[in-house]
């Protein structure tokens, strides 16, 4: 495993005021990061809950089309509270429901290291919810720089099912909405910051609802970064190891003399069994000219959770890289700890390369 340079926990939960006083915020975590001046901008998914708990009753919150907050009290017989700290699953139906809601906040680092949310010039604007395709909520951002804009696609969560939006910035105030690029169920959409035979390219990864195989990542291309085809699997289906249950993109891929470097995370929880697994996260290079062809992967994993923040927190054991940015000779991993907050590590960029095997 690549040696870590240094760890930070960068933002936290306690740091951060509510956007409604009937919510709490749990979470501040898997954030989205690009180079931005000097410094780092980074958005951050802020995961909040209701603060009020009923008697007998369940409290699920969602927003509006319009962006009103909304909460539902789901009757306690009739939903299974044990088997996912993230969901209710309701008895009756078994349809799903979140426990919170998330918003993405703005914030600006600026050394890439640390970050002071008191310091009115390291924060900026939130991103609500809007529209029906975000009703519970805007979740794990990723942001690739094309041509001097900051592209971001982010998950969005609603009862239609988990899809994938994009937007645009160029100067992490005003957000230009380009509607969904992906259908349900897709999440983890990461662009690539350069094209390939004259041709966006974009990781995905499908979530089909009928279990023929393990999880898979699958990359696709584009002329506009909007509509996309050319759609093939890329990597994952194993029935065993630590992506055996999960596999999806992580960090959104930076351009090395050795193709693009992304890392991807998964989870080892074995078939059958309650809870989450364990997060953790490997590294892949794909050929710049053909980037459907994997030239090289990590030995096992890159990042697991070993510090505290890592191993405990909203869901436990949990790193969950979501951005990446070059400083010097070394590259700073953006992650999401335990689903509570988020962190910054480091790697020597070279160390890292030489620690993906050629396939
Ligand atoms: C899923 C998503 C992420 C979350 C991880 C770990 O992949 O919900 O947002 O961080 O699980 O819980």
């Amino acid at each position: 495993m690549p040696e870590r340079q240094f760890t930070e926990r960068l933002l936290g939960p306690e740091q951060l005021e509510p956007s409604d006083p009937r919510l709490e915020v749990v979470g501040a975590c898997n954030p989205g990061a690009v180079e931005y001046g000097s410094g780092v901008a980074l958005m951050v998914r802020v995961v909040e809950r209701p603060v009020e708990q009923g008697d007998g009753y369940l409290p699920a919150p969602r927003y509006t089309p319009d962006g009103q907050l909304e909460i539902d009290w789901l009757p306690e017989d009739d939903v299974d509270a044990e088997s996912d700290p993230r969901c209710y699953t309701i008895k009756s139906t078994g349809q799903l429901r979140l426990r919170f809601v998330s918003h993405l906040r703005v914030f600006f680092s600026p050394d890439g290291r640390h970050l002071d949310p008191t310091q009115d010039d390291q924060v900026g604007p939130r991103l609500m919810p809007t529209g029906a395709y975000e009703t519970y909520g805007i979740e794990d951002p990723r942001i690739t720089p094309i041509a001097g804009t900051s592209y971001m696609t982010v998950v969005a969560v609603s009862p239609h099912g988990v899809s994938s939006a994009l937007l645009s910035t160029t100067d992490f105030n005003v957000f230009t909405r380009h509607g969904l690029i992906f259908c349900p169920d897709n999440k983890d959409v990461l662009l690539f910051p350069e094209k390939a035979a004259g041709d966006y390219i974009a990781l995905h990864r499908p979530m089909p609802s009928m279990p023929f195989g393990s999880p898979e990542m699958w990359i696709a291309r584009s002329a506009d970064l909007v509509h996309w085809g050319a759609h093939r699997q890329l990597f994952g289906g194993q029935a065993d190891g630590p992506f055996r249950d999960r596999v999806g993109g992580s960090t959104p891929p930076i351009l090395t003399d050795r193709g693009f470097l992304t890392l991807f995370h998964g989870s080892d929880k074995p078939a059958g069994k309650a809870g989450v697994g364990k997060y953790t996260s490997g590294a892949m290079l794909l050929d710049a000219t053909n980037p459907e062809r994997i030239v090289g992967m990590s030995r096992g994993q890159v990042l697991e959770p070993v510090e505290d923040f890592e191993r405990k927190g909203f869901v436990d054991n949990v790193v969950f890289p979501s951005g990446a940015v070059r400083r010097g000779a070394s590259l700073y991993v953006y992650y999401g700890a335990a689903d509570q907050c988020c962190g910054v590590t480091a790697f020597d960029l070279e160390e890292l390369l030489d620690s993906c095997e050629r396939v």
